[in-house]
């Protein structure tokens, strides 16, 4: 099996060269010195087992440095002193002006977010009518405040006629409550950019909102539950997207 997939690996990206290390390359150079193993590209990169906190918790004697991506966190884990450690890292901002989250293989909110008070959480359902899980606010009393979750500061210092869409769904309870989305560049003073009031149940949509106001900016954006949580019984939301040019 190994040899057919060296086989393949060398008929489909062309060459393999074999000096003190091995290189992987479609210009026929020789591995660098200093590298048991040379993949060069630029146009590919190079892929970890890719698996759940579960699934590496099963791996057997993990050797000292042995290296996995984790589905559940979006992080590269190794193992050291018998420990499994994460490779912290920020996103890369400003990828072609789009900014995206859809919460895929996550258990709690991304890294970077920050909520208050806890009603906010990632939640196994799809009722906002992508795919699960999706971000949730949920009633646990009858307080009535701003309750809020807010993304890490998203860089769209070099971009315009910014947009954020996302899909949502309301379950109503009773009342009138707002819904709220609103940006900050600074984390302290919060600006209103779109307001709902709702009175009955929303169907799974999307609700586009104007972002341009924000344009070349970096900031902070935040959903905000503004009213009595005995109001509502729950908020989804999904598939939030920022895009410009
Ligand atoms: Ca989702």
């Amino acid at each position: 099996m190994i040899r057919i997939s060296l086989f393949l690996l060398v008929f489909l990206i062309g060459h393999f060269s074999f000096g003190q290390g091995v290189g992987i390359n479609s210009d026929a150079s020789e591995p660098d010195p200093s590298a048991i193993l040379d993949a060069k590209s630029t146009t590919q990169g190079v892929l970890f087992p890719r698996m759940t906190n579960e699934q590496r918790d099963q791996i057997s004697n993990p050797a000292e440095g042995l290296m996995i991506f984790n589905t559940q966190t979006g992080r590269i884990n190794y193992f050291h002193s018998d420990l499994w450690h994460e490779v912290f890292g920020s996103i890369i901002p400003n990828q072609n002006c789009q900014w995206s989250q859809d919460f895929t293989g996550l258990s709690s909110l991304p890294v970077g977010w920050t909520t208050s008070p806890s009603q906010w959480t990632v939640y196994s359902s799809n009722d906002a009518g992508g795919i699960s899980p999706e971000l949730r606010f949920y009633y646990s009393g009858s307080v009535v405040q701003l309750f809020w979750v807010r993304t890490e500061m998203i860089d769209m210092s070099s971009c315009s006629n910014l947009e954020l869409s996302f899909r949502h769904y309301v379950r109503h309870y009773q009342n009138s409550f707002n819904l709220r989305v609103q940006t900050s560049t600074n984390g302290s003073t919060w600006i209103n950019r779109a307001t709902q009031t709702v009175t009955d149940d929303i169907s799974a949509t999307t609700w586009t909102v104007d972002l341009s106001a924000v344009d070349g900016q970096s900031f902070y954006l935040r959903f905000v539950y503004d009213g009595n949580e005995f109001d509502i019984f729950g908020w989804y939301i999904d598939d939030i997207i920022i895009s410009g040019n």
